[in-house]
């Protein structure tokens, strides 16, 4: 061996080395990035925008939407969903909302019936007055309105909006087969908040369509079915 053949054998090993070391660093990276701090955005609570009473100021107000698909979204796409097919809440499940103070909750449901396993979920629980109110559509595709304080058939669940640790547990009813394409049901209630802190809030209705007993997928994802309201 002459030195020349040598020195080109280390100067291989070296960009062979950086060019591993590189590599390795953008893998690490990509997978922190795109893996690890990876997850919903929050949504924070704004202002009550509907009548409160006489209710303090502190009163806050939360939008949301159920869909069968992410990508049938009519209130708040979420076009770059990883899962365009999975059955969510949106626009996110993080929700911030202030300790003390009533908070009222909008649902605009547009989903299906997956049922309830349990029926003890179709009767509302923990929130003001005991009742929500709904606008629906009933069996022959009329619009419909009232204040209930539960659904009348379990099996007519879409999804159920519950905080365990709070009390809260309000059914949303399916949307009708006879309503018009694009219809939706819009559920409105407000519960009480206490103490700062976070609680876990999820639906109950095995809604994850194609998983083991439907309880897979979306019903174990942050951001479908699942998430965290922060109560600070
Ligand atoms: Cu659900």
């Amino acid at each position: 061996m002459v030195a020349g053949e040598s020195n080109r054998g280390t100067a291989t090993r070296v960009v062979v080395l950086v060019l591993t070391v590189g590599i390795l660093f953008a893998l690490v990276t990509f997978f922190i990035g795109d893996f690890v701090v990876r997850g919903p955005g929050s949504l924070t609570a704004s202002p009550a925008t509907v009548a409160q009473g006489n209710q303090p100021a502190q009163s806050a107000f939360i939008h949301l939407e159920t869909v069968a698909s992410v990508d049938s979204a009519i209130t708040f796409p979420r076009p770059d969903d990883p899962n365009p097919s999975w059955v969510s809440y949106l626009p996110t499940t993080i929700l911030k909302v202030p300790a003390n103070s009533v908070v009222t909750v909008q649902i605009d449901q547009e989903d299906g019936a997956s049922g309830l396993r349990n029926p003890f979920w179709a009767k509302a629980r923990g929130i003001v007055d005991g009742k929500f109110h709904m606008t629906y559509f009933d069996d022959q595709g009329n619009p419909q309105e009232g204040d209930f304080s539960a659904i009348a058939d379990p099996a007519t669940a879409a999804h159920t909006f519950a905080i365990p640790d709070l009390g809260v547990f309000v059914p949303l009813e399916a949307i009708s087969d006879a309503a018009p394409a694009g219809s939706m049901n819009v559920i409105t209630f407000s519960f009480k908040t206490g103490k700062a802190g976070v609680y876990h809030w999820q639906c109950f209705v095995p809604c994850g369509a194609g998983t083991i007993y439907g309880n897979g997928g979306p019903m174990q994802t942050l951001g479908y079915m699942a998430g965290f309201l922060i109560v600070q």
